[in-house]
């Protein structure tokens, strides 16, 4: 099952999603129990493209959080997405968790798209994370124009009643109003916006090159996101 190399390939064809473990055991998780209804937090890489965090030091980051969290969400997964095969993040990071023996029932990587993960990919996400700006506003590109306009106007406005700004390295958890295309077509009951570091001069808040901080800054950012998962388990 091939999946697309690239984004303009993604919008012309019916694309699948692609799990990437490969081990996965078949039937792993019980007779009694469908995929569908394992909660489930769909997440990209916060920071590595428009914000232009190193990729090595952000795969450490995110396996090191993964492995934490892992052990915290009881049945859950944990699931880190992009849109491509060719997904340097992805294929740092799958290898790094396989290193660390995290559980891939738990945690697995998936090519797609995240706002289609479900109509698309077949993979059912209750909860998306979404690689926000400070201002919490739709556009920008990236995954933060997708979502937004996925969602439609409701995420604005959701958006607005629980915050109005996010600081780096914080997360805030919107419910999703079920008149939003994404609760009806996908299924998802919740979107976490995330605030990254940014290492773009070109982007407000530039660190500069300062990764002692932006290591810091982007572990607090999984740290917010899987916490905020967590809220929405309990
Ligand atoms: N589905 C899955 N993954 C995606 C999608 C998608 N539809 N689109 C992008 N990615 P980025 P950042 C992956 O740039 O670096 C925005 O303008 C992408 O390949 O979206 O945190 C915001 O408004 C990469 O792996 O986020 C902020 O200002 C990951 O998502 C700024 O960019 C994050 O890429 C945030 O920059």
């Amino acid at each position: 099952c091939k999946g697309p190399d690239n984004l303009s390939s993604l919008s012309t064809t019916a694309y699948k999603g692609v799990k990437e473990s490969e081990d996965l055991p078949k039937h792993s998780i019980g007779p009694d129990v469908s995929p569908d209804s394992i909660p489930t937090l769909a997440f990209p890489s916060i920071s590595t493209a428009d914000f232009q965090f190193n990729i090595e030091k952000a795969s450490d980051v995110i396996v090191e959080k993964v492995e934490e969290y892992v052990k915290k969400v009881g049945n859950a997964r944990l699931v880190l997405v992009d849109l491509s095969h060719g997904s340097k993040i992805l294929s740092l990071v799958r290898a790094k968790a396989a290193q660390r023996n995290i559980d891939n029932k738990k945690f697995f990587t998936f090519v797609g798209d995240i706002t289609r993960l479900y109509s698309q990919g077949g993979l059912r996400c209750n909860v998306i994370a979404n690689a926000a700006n400070w201002r919490l506003k739709p556009g920008g590109g990236g995954v933060n124009a997708a979502i937004f306009s996925a969602a439609g106007p409701a995420l604005e406005v959701a958006t607005k009643e629980q915050a109005a700004s996010l600081l780096p390295g914080h997360a805030v958890v919107v419910p999703l109003p079920s008149n939003s295309p994404l609760y009806n077509r996908e299924g998802v009951s919740h979107i976490i916006h995330v605030l990254g570091p940014n290492m773009n001069p070109q982007r407000s808040n530039c660190l500069k090159d300062d990764y002692v901080k932006g290591c810091k800054v982007l572990r607090d950012a999984y740290t917010s996101l899987f916490d905020g998962f967590l809220s929405v388990l309990r």
